[in-house]
């Protein structure tokens, strides 16, 4: 499995010691939680923030845009070839044209499901997509407890890219991996664990050596 660990749980007094630490312990992506105060109840990373860390490392960016009316907003980042951008599909109207227009910037293309989404609500897009992030909470804050139905959910969602004839789509968990939970997710199907509070960002505790147990959980 690959590593994305979650920016808005990193100490910001410490943001480019941390993301050298990451670098160090070769996570695969930095994943970046983008919310309007509007599809979400909270305000967190934004445009400027993002560019900064842009500066600081060249490991790829993991967009997560809890924002409505995504397409309205993707030309405001610096989104790059490499990047994952992930957009609701509960946000999204025109999910199909969205999709387009990542893929035109270059990005892999993304669909994050709310818990109480159904895996079906994306049967049609699976020709225009890289990844689904499977939301294993509601969005809008870090720790928090998982959903637990969003575990079998994984694993229907791993059947059904099989049946549907795209089983090259991956699949991306974001909300509350522990290192229990981490360990299901994998079973599941999972491909992408999004670390967050619940792993590798305790205060006081050496990241690398939390990344090195993180990978051993969903090796
Ligand atoms: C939640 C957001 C996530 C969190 C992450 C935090 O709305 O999309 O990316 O930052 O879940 O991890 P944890 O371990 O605190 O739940
Ligand atoms: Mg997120």
């Amino acid at each position: 499995g690959k590593i994305s660990p979650s920016m808005m749980c990193v100490d910001f007094r410490r943001l480019e010691e941390s993301v050298k630490a990451l670098e160090q312990a070769g996570v695969e992506y930095l994943h970046f939680d983008v919310m309007d105060g509007h599809f979400v109840p909270n305000f967190t990373l934004g445009p400027d923030f993002i560019r900064c860390v842009r500066e600081m490392t060249s490991i790829p960016f993991d967009f997560h845009l809890m924002v409505e009316r995504p397409e309205t907003v993707l030309s405001v980042f610096d989104i790059r070839a490499g990047d994952i951008v992930s957009v609701h599909q509960e946000a999204s109207i025109h999910l199909q044209r969205t999709l387009q227009h990542i893929r035109d910037m270059g990005a892999k293309p993304s669909v994050a499901l709310n818990p109480a989404t159904p895996i079906y609500a994306i049967d049609e897009v699976l020709d225009d997509l890289e990844l689904v992030l499977v939301m294993t909470v509601n969005p809008g804050f870090a720790g928090q407890k998982l959903v637990p139905s969003t575990i079998r959910k994984i694993a229907g969602l791993k059947e059904r890219l099989k049946a549907n004839g795209h089983p090259e789509v991956e699949i991306e968990v974001d909300g509350n991996v522990s290192w229990d939970n981490a360990v299901k997710m994998r079973q599941a199907g999972a491909d992408l664990f999004v670390a967050g509070t619940s792993s590798v960002f305790r205060k006081g505790e050496d990241i690398q050596m939390l990344i090195e147990r993180f990978r051993a959980c969903i090796a």
